[in-house]
């Protein structure tokens, strides 16, 4: 399998400064050389460049919006490169407005080649803001809600389909591990419908419950984007991110969901994203995120039976 890393270094959508520098964190971690050891065909297409964080306070309820259109607008022409081109791309970001460019491009390419799309939401947060609701004016607590069609033009614009219709629909969408979720959140993905897989559920019924049914009825044609928030996982094991939440998934329980992403097949594009090396300890959440992306992409113990790659 052929897999492009695309950087895109910024913390333009974050509440902390550091996102940033999430690219080369994960290139020191070697995350080209511990995908290429798996015999994956690993091309690292550099940066991306954007504007500036200014660190200007929320303007009408939105955080730096044109410079997070301009950076999703790079990262969603990057990403449609890389599908064109039949590449597995990888973003690395950079905060998770980013996640609104590098989605519209999978979106997109789904639409024109009549796949089906499912995207895997593993976060401490729903990212299911908007101006009317959010309590921070940041846009990475936002990318759900953009995709489904509710936010700001600029944003919108990038992201939907050519006819208007948004980017996704809620039906496509399964949250794994959130913990987080504002007041006035909470009611808008309830009213929504969001398909929430979140930490009381996990501990109720385990990851591997969880997992089985946020992979239930992919099929041959479904392209599986995997948006991957490093404050997914516990903050004892995951210091480096801008908003760390107690009480994520465990060590085994983010390898064994990662272990069954990669065995379902169907994985066709990723972020990893909100890794912050201004906060993180000699690189650890770095080189944790690597390894678990190494099983995300089929490295296991031992050979499995059943299991596929
Ligand atoms: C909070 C924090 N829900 C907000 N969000 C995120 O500001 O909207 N932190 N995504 O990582
Ligand atoms: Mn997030
Ligand atoms: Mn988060
Ligand atoms: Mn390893």
């Amino acid at each position: 399998r052929a897999v492009s890393l695309i950087g895109a270094p910024t913390d333009i959508g974050a509440s902390v400064r550091g996102a940033s520098m999430g690219p080369e964190a994960l290139r020191v971690a070697q995350l080209k050389e511990r995908l290429e050891a798996h015999g994956l065909d690993v091309a690292d297409r550099g940066n991306l460049t954007g504007p500036a964080n200014p660190w200007q306070p929320p303007v009408e309820g939105y955080r730096h919006l044109a410079e997070v259109a301009a950076w999703n607008r790079a990262v969603r022409d990057a990403v449609a490169a890389e599908l064109a081109a039949e590449r597995l791309p990888i973003l690395l970001g950079g905060d998770h407005c980013l996640a609104i460019g590098s989605i519209a491009a999978v979106a997109q390419h789904c639409r024109a080649r009549g796949k089906r799309l499912r995207v895997l939401w593993l976060d401490a947060h729903a990212d299911f803001n908007t101006s009317a609701i959010t309590p921070s004016g940041n846009l990475h607590g936002m990318p759900v809600a953009c995709l489904c069609g509710h936010g700001p033009a600029e944003l919108l614009a990038l992201a939907q389909h050519a006819d208007g219709a948004p980017a996704l629909s809620p039906k496509q969408i399964r949250q794994i591990g959130i913990r987080s979720v504002d007041a006035l959140e909470k009611r808008f993905v309830h009213a929504q419908d969001l398909d929430v897989f979140d930490m009381r559920y996990i501990d109720e019924m385990g990851m591997r419950h969880a997992m089985e049914l946020a992979l239930a009825t992919l099929d041959a044609h479904t392209h599986l984007h995997v948006s991957f928030d490093v404050d997914f996982l516990d903050p004892g094991i995951a210091p480096g991110v801008g908003t760390t939440v107690p009480g994520g998934p465990t060590y085994r329980e983010a390898q064994l969901c990662m272990e069954m992403i990669a065995d379902s097949g169907r994985l066709a594009s990723l972020d990893i994203v909100e890794l912050n090396p201004a906060l993180d300890l000699r690189n650890q959440t770095a080189d944790l995120a690597v390894d678990l992306v190494e099983s995300l992409f089929g490295k296991s113990t031992l050979m499995r039976k059943g299991a596929r790659g």
